[in-house]
């Protein structure tokens, strides 16, 4: 089913082994034995540097995801069909860019600015999804998005809700409230094409057939070639591993895919009822690994319309942050 032995970061691994070293023996037992017992751990609490350095990267990622993952389906609001739809996207984008404000928060107690970590984004330094680095063809693609997309981040965020770091926690129960129902949009908007006229439908196939390896990739990279997730699983940062997180997802929605008469682009894809886990063809790992590295069809233009954002948005910032200079003298 998997590639074989694909490794990702080699030196990542070497570092985290060595960072572990400098920990105070003592403590670290302690804070494993908080964990083992299921406590959460608050930003005044000792942690290991590791675990901090894994959290910010963790958070700062998927801060980042939400608000790149805003601009794929942002650029259809003018062109959604209808005002219901349109209403229900503008509101949709808004909450992601407020995901995205509550996940920096929550990076934040961990010790990291908001700067450092936009600046990390905006040098390519820091990554973000694998799926908003591909191109909004047409309306079924923002159809895609807002029922599987959704849904594979809500798999994933539901499960990471129960961790153990609390600002985490807190900020994705929130989260996931919302993309319940941005989930629920998306699948009354599948449900529209697939059961539309025949050209709907083909429209939202193609769709379909070019998300779906997007959407298996989405996980992250088998369990044998995942980097962090042995450790992260160890800490409840993670609570489930990448490979049963993408089962999960496909016993929940390929059955809700194919009663609509929807077809999945892959021969391989089925279930061994047995086990309860599915088997697919493996997707291609390499061309993963270049869309997570910047070379994707959109990062370029991710990246760049992020960058303009920062810099016409600086005199709002400093306005913000310095209100007393924006204030206009009261007239005589
Ligand atoms: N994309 O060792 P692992 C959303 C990287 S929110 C890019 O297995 P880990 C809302 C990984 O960072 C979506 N990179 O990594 C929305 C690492 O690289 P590094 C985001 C990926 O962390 C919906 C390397 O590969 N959700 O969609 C991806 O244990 C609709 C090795 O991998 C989250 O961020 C990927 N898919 O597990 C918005 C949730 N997968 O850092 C708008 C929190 C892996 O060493 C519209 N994150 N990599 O350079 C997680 O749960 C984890 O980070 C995983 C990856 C599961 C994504």
């Amino acid at each position: 089913m998997y590639g074989g032995g694909y490794i990702f970061d080699e030196p990542n691994k070497r570092q985290l082994k060595e960072e572990q070293l400098h920990d105070d023996p003592v403590k670290l037992a302690e804070f494993e034995a908080r964990i083992a017992r299921g406590e959460k751990i608050e930003p005044g609490d000792w942690m290991p540097s590791e675990y901090r350095r894994q959290l910010i990267r963790l958070i700062e990622q998927h801060a980042h995801s939400e608000i790149i993952g805003a601009l794929p389906e942002g650029t259809w609001i003018t062109r959604a069909p209808g005002f219901k739809r349109k209403l229900a996207l503008i509101a949709k984008v808004q909450d992601e860019i407020g995901h995205g404000q509550l996940l920096y928060n929550a990076a934040e107690t961990l010790g990291k600015s908001r700067e450092a970590m936009i600046n990390d984004l905006l040098s390519g330094k820091s990554k973000y999804s694998n799926v908003f680095n591909y191109p909004a063809e047409t309306w079924a693609d923002v159809t895609v998005i807002g029922f599987l997309i959704d849904a594979a981040a809500i798999v994933n965020q539901v499960a990471n809700a129960k961790g153990s770091y609390g600002p985490y926690c807190r900020a994705l129960e929130r989260i996931c409230y919302e993309e319940s129902f941005h989930l629920k949009q998306g699948h009354d908007a599948f449900i529209e094409l697939a059961t539309g006229t025949p050209a709907q439908k083909q429209m939202l196939q193609d769709a379909l057939n070019r998300w779906w390896q997007p959407i298996m990739h989405f996980f992250g990279p088998p369990d044998k070639a995942s980097v962090h997730s042995q450790k992260l699983m160890e800490w409840k940062v993670k609570m489930a591993s990448n490979d049963d997180m993408r089962n999960q997802f496909l016993d929940m929605y390929v059955p809700k895919i194919r009663e609509l008469g929807m077809t999945l682009p892959d021969p391989e894809l089925k279930k061994d009822e047995t086990t309860g886990k599915w088997s697919y063809t493996d997707p291609d790992w390499d061309l993963f690994k270049k869309v997570i590295n910047g070379g994707g069809p959109c990062n370029a233009e991710r990246l760049q319309v992020r960058q303009w954002a920062e810099e016409h948005g600086r005199w709002v910032r400093k306005a913000l942050m310095n209100p007393n200079a924006a204030k206009v003298a009261p007239v005589a």
